[in-house]
């Protein structure tokens, strides 16, 4: 490994520990949820509203049932006390408020114990369509809803696993990649078609449309090792889109890998730029690339 990033990370650690590390500050865990307002919970409302008319259809059946589930339809923004008792009884998860984006190996190492940081805040009327950070509504609406399906539960722990090791072999934005073409922006394939399962599809206005049925963009199926080398961009509609199988199958592909080889095998950089499709892909649909001011990239 290049450099230990964490000055007491032992030398031989490669699974997060169970214990707060003494690294990581008391303060990323007490962020106590704010008390929202009345327009706070009008903001949640229509946002909710506005992704049930588009999801149907395009987001992924355990997406749907996770928000049955979940009672996440109840109106207002949820109390992750409430939230996490609910997804507790089902996988073993729970929601731990953050007030902002928290370093990775504490994201990690809440991951690897079954925790999922989640924005304590919410977003204003003047952020409505986008945010930099994620805020409640991208977290628990999101991501929250997938934690209650027991394979995806058991892919978001190990990844939190992985990302201490990636740590070790400074390999994090390779291990980024992974996270940003599944845990944001995957798709998935289902009897009736493709349907989405990223937070970042699932949560904003215009991508569910442009992620399942849009020309433009590349679909490719998920391998790994590819993805891993494979640049993305943050703050716009995505030109390649990756689709897994099932779940099963994005777990086998991902804990059945020898991720020190894998570390060890994969450059400190990225190889292939978020558009490409190369010669291995097993390709869905090779996109147009092409963006209409409307609705694209503008
Ligand atoms: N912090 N609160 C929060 N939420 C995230 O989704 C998040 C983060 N820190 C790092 C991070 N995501 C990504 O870099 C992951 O790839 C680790
Ligand atoms: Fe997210």
């Amino acid at each position: 490994p290049d450099f230990a990033i964490l000055p007491d990370m032992a030398a031989d650690v490669f699974t997060a520990p169970l214990a707060k590390p003494a690294h990581v500050g008391a303060d990323w865990l007490e962020s106590a949820q704010t008390a929202y307002t009345a327009e706070d919970d009008a903001v949640w409302n229509d946002l909710f509203a506005r992704q049930m008319e588009v999801l149907p259809g395009r987001a992924c059946s355990a997406f749907l049932a996770g928000l049955e589930k979940l009672d996440l339809a109840r109106g207002g923004v949820p109390e992750f006390g409430v939230l996490s008792e609910e997804l507790g009884a089902l996988t073993g998860w729970s929601v731990v408020p953050v007030p902002m984006l928290i370093p990775d190996h504490v994201f990690f190492w809440h991951l690897a114990n079954r925790r999922f940081p989640a924005g304590n805040f919410i977003r204003t009327r003047e952020t409505f369509d986008y945010i930099e950070e994620p805020d409640v509504f991208h977290d628990v609406f999101g991501h929250v809803p997938m934690l209650t399906d027991p394979t995806y539960a058991d892919y978001m722990q190990e990844y939190g696993r992985a990302g201490w090791k990636a740590m070790r072999y400074n390999r994090l934005k390779a291990l980024g990649a992974l996270y940003w073409y599944t845990v944001e922006f995957g798709l998935i394939e289902e009897a009736e078609g493709v349907r989405a399962y990223g937070a970042g599809i699932l949560s904003g206005p215009t991508e569910a449309r442009f992620a399942v049925e849009a020309q433009t963009p590349n679909r490719i199926m998920l391998n790994v090792d590819r993805v891993m080398r494979t640049d993305y961009v943050i703050s716009d509609l995505q030109p390649t889109y990756f689709v897994i199988e099932s779940f099963a199958d994005l777990y086998r592909q991902t804990v059945e890998r020898d991720f020190d080889r894998l570390y060890r095998s994969l450059p400190a950089g990225f190889t292939y730029a978020n558009s490409a499709v190369i010669d291995v892909d097993n390709v869905l649909h090779r996109g147009t690339q092409e963006y209409h001011l409307r609705g694209g990239r503008g």
